[in-house]
């Protein structure tokens, strides 16, 4: 017997169905064939895989050994493969490496696989690279690139029709420069994380995390300069899973990504990376909501990383950097709040960081606390977020921001030094 009476069929009802299996799509024979003859032809191959890739990890790194390929990541496709991999080149854009955008001017063929990261002046010039691309989603298809070879098709079952067309690039120098790219960029991360700063390097924050996280942690990034250093600095190892506000980069969606990561997967660690701006907006109302379900998950582990600068910050470099306007402080500022005793306060753990020492400890106590915790890292609004290549124009707009009285020139130029200098600026202490 049916539990519910199906309603009749009359003019203007309309009965519909919920029953789906996924299709399977992939690009003809003649398509792959043609796909491989170009990939088998490049000297100097480069991947840029996004959000379609994710489940292609397997897929991805074996067609990048075939090819002696170097592997960059769109912003969404942050975990598709692993940042412990020699020749994965790591983030795209503006929040992207310098291996990336190297990767990006040096190849003679691009493979796209599941991505529609779109900033023309990252990719490859015309005419310099062969493209292909694919893309489940026939829209995407030569809208970023003017690719030679579009593929319909979904990014495991093509990659794997693929694979066997290949023929393995005996001349593995390029892949070599790539690894060593990948190399140097590594230990200007370290060189830049371990920089001092006034009270404390954001970046320092994240690299200590890297080797800290669980296999399984899920990260979720908010968007304000939180997201230049999830982007570069944090090693993302196979299984975790990475996320933020990708095509729109909103405000606000770290906390509450964190929160839909818990529900979907209550056994798995949580680390939402937030700035106080974010936090003020609607991040300690949505702390509420994790103080009301948190003893419903297996794994009660959630850990909101604050970078409390008191400055909505990625905004204030943005406009130096790109109107070369200075510090515009009655926007700008924000007020100082305790969020760690605010975490506290409903029944949380927190715990306020502002030097070195304290961020490893922070780490592990957050890492095995019996419930969500609150990381109030009082970081230098000083560090810049450092664009992979900057330009002329962004150097000259840094330059006209200071002399045009920024209030912070003087932590800046304090900060520019010690990045530059880093031996000269210890002395100089
Ligand atoms: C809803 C929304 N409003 C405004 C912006 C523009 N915006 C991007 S980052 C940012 C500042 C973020 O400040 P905060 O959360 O304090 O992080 P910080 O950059 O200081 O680390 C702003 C205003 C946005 N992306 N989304």
């Amino acid at each position: 017997m049916k539990a519910v009476e199906e309603p009749k069929h009359k003019h203007g009802t309309v009965h519909s169905s919920a029953a789906f299996s996924s299709p399977r799509v992939i690009p003809r024979q003649a398509d792959l064939a043609q796909a491989a003859r170009i990939l088998n032809s490049g000297q100097r191959v480069a991947m840029l895989v996004g959000a379609g890739a994710l489940g292609a990890t397997r897929e991805i790194v074996q067609v990048a050994e075939l090819l002696g390929a170097g592997v960059a990541k769109a912003l969404l496709g942050r975990a598709a493969v692993p940042d412990d991999l020699p020749f994965v080149t790591g983030s795209i854009g503006l929040l992207g490496t310098k291996p990336s955008s190297d990767l990006m001017r040096e190849c003679d063929t691009l493979l796209m696989v599941g991505s529609s990261f779109p900033y023309s002046e990252f990719l490859p010039e015309e005419g310099q690279a062969r493209g292909i691309q694919i893309d489940i989603d026939p829209r995407m298809l030569g809208l970023r690139y003017p690719t030679e070879m579009n593929l319909v098709g979904d990014s495991v079952e093509t990659l794997q029709a693929l694979i066997p067309l290949l023929e393995p690039k005996r001349d593995r120098s390029f892949r070599e420069q790539v690894e060593s790219w990948v190399r140097d960029w590594w230990k200007l991360l370290e060189s830049r994380a371990m920089t001092a700063a006034k009270p404390l390097n954001p970046q320092r924050v994240f690299w200590e995390l890297s080797p800290r996280m669980p296999n399984d942690t899920i990260l979720c990034s908010d968007s304000g300069s939180c997201a230049n250093w999830f982007a570069r600095d944090l090693k993302v190892r196979e299984g975790m899973m990475a996320s933020l506000s990708g095509n729109l980069a909103t405000m606000g969606s770290g906390v509450p990504y964190a929160i839909a990561a818990k529900f979907a997967f209550p056994d798995r660690p949580v680390i939402a990376m937030v700035g106080d701006g974010a936090m003020q907006m609607n991040g300690n109302s949505e702390l509420i909501t994790i103080a009301k379900y948190w003893r419903e998950w297996k794994n009660p582990r959630l850990i909101v990383l604050v970078l409390n600068n008191g400055d909505l910050n990625q905004v204030t470099w943005e406009m130096r950097a790109m109107e070369g306007d200075p510090k515009y402080e009655a926007s700008q500022d924000l007020p100082r709040i305790d969020y760690a005793a605010y975490a506290k306060l409903i029944g949380l753990h927190g715990m306020i960081v502002e030097t070195p020492e304290d961020v490893v400890k922070a780490w592990d106590v957050a890492l095995a606390s019996n419930r969500p915790f609150v990381i109030d890292a009082h970081v230098d609004p000083d560090v810049p977020p450092l664009p992979p290549h900057i330009t002329f124009e962004q150097a000259r707009a840094y330059v006209s921001a200071l002399a045009k009285g920024d209030p912070d020139r003087a932590g800046i130029i304090r900060q520019a030094v010690r990045n530059m200098f880093p031996r000269l600026a210890k002395k100089a202490e």
